[in-house]
């Protein structure tokens, strides 16, 4: 088997790369592991930014997006009973969109079938072979079978946990990482959202996030131990503890019903270097992850896909190698700033176990300065709706 881009990984950073190089007559093969029912059943992100949305539109793939989806032009930041809101619009000139990361991956699953690409999933022991030669090559197992794929070049979109990362030699790999002490206990409901905006609540029990999908589906968050499993939070509890972390009018208008999904997720800020390493390129979770705090992790994705497509692009029109070359620097550069937004907004609303009165302190007055000031709001705008590619 023989492709021009082999791309492990079938969640939206290999499928948005997929259909872009498509549009433009570049061939490609995506590996996944997973069955498609499995990878559109998780529930995560919700929030893009304008940059993405291009990227759809350019992948000819914005039709359901652009129909369903909603603008938000600010959010809501509330601490104990107090709330202010930040009006992206006013500041930045732009919006973000609310449309689920399942949305985005169904709508790119239905053009790879339209167009007739190659997406297999169930694929077992996938590893990328000889990358630093201009021969490399993927083997796994499908059906059955063993399965080799020569190719030009490989993308690893494989996630955190994927093979791709593993293939650069310690040698030359550095990694970055900073865990947090806790992580976001998610649900999703059938129940109208308790407002038109997102609410990010600091309380003193700890962070809440009042999210949502459409004028019937929420998504709501709180900050949880890392020893909890989504069995000791009864739908009950949830909904008790969610209502004490936001001020008290949205308690009460907050409309509650059975969760359809819950899980946790654990906090993490994570950073490799380099992106590239001879014929493979990462993308996405495979390089890098953010605390969802700023919900910035499958943006970060879309602008790899976006300086990794123009360099393939680059190169298959008229043999160009200068976005090749500069891929790992280009996308390092706006990812490192974007680890420092969601780092500093998880720093801004969340309890942490060790902090002191004075701790406690700083943070209040960080988050009054930014309710009183119009340059820490810009400042907040602009990295939320995302920056410049
Ligand atoms: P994914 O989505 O993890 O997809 C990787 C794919 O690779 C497959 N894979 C393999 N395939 C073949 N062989 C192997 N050995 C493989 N190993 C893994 C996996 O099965 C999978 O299908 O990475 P990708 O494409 O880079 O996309 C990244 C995004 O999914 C992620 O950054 C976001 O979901 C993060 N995130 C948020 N991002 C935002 O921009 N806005 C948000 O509001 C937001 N909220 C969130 C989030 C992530 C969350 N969780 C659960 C981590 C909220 C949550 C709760
Ligand atoms: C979500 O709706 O899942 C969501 C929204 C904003 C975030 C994180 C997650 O910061």
């Amino acid at each position: 088997m023989r492709t021009q881009v082999a791309i492990i990984g079938g969640g939206p950073s290999g499928l948005l790369l997929s259909q872009l190089l498509h549009e433009k007559g570049i061939d490609t093969v995506v590996l996944e592991r997973r069955t498609r029912d499995y990878v559109l059943g998780r529930i995560r992100a919700g929030i893009l930014e304008a940059g993405f949305v291009n990227l759809m539109k350019e992948a000819g793939v914005a039709a359901r997006m652009e129909a369903e989806s909603f603008t938000h032009d600010g959010t809501i930041i509330a601490y104990g009973e107090e709330q202010f809101g930040i009006n992206f619009k006013s500041l930045t000139d732009e919006s973000v969109v609310v449309y689920g990361q399942t949305e985005v991956t169904r709508d790119l699953y239905d053009a790879r079938d339209a167009a007739g690409g190659v997406v297999l999933h169930e694929c077992s022991g996938v590893t990328p072979h000889d990358l630093d030669t201009d021969k490399p090559f993927v083997t796994f197992l499908h059906d059955g079978k063993v399965v080799r794929l020569d190719c030009d070049y490989v993308a690893g979109c494989d996630g955190f946990h994927g093979p791709s990362r593993q293939a650069i030699p310690l040698t030359v790999r550095r990694e970055y990482e900073k865990t947090y002490p806790f992580g976001w206990l998610g649900i999703l409901s059938e129940t109208p959202p308790v407002n038109d905006e997102l609410i990010y609540s600091s309380s003193d029990r700890g962070f809440a996030l009042c999210s949502m999908r459409n004028d019937n589906l929420s998504r709501y968050y709180i900050q949880c131990s890392l020893s909890d499993s989504p069995d000791d939070w009864s739908d009950d509890m949830f909904w008790d503890e969610l209502m004490r972390r936001i001020p008290s009018a949205a308690a009460e208008s907050l409309v509650t019903g059975a969760s359809i999904e819950k899980s946790i997720a654990p906090l993490r800020s994570f950073v490799t270097e380099p992106m590239r390493w001879g014929r493979l390129f990462l993308c996405g979770d495979a390089a890098h992850i953010v605390p969802p705090t700023g919900a910035k992790g499958l943006n970060t994705a879309a602008s790899d896909v976006h300086y990794l497509y123009h360099a393939l692009t680059a190169f298959y029109d008229g043999g160009d190698t200068e976005g090749i070359d500069r891929y790992s620097e280009k996308a390092l550069s706006r990812i490192w700033k974007t680890e420092r937004f969601s780092w500093w907004m998880t720093n801004l609303l969340h309890r942490f176990p060790e902090q002191t009165e004075f701790d406690l302190r700083i943070q209040r007055a960080e988050i009054e300065f930014l309710r009183s000031s119009e340059a820490a709001q810009r400042a907040l705008a602009e990295n939320y709706v995302g920056l410049p590619y």
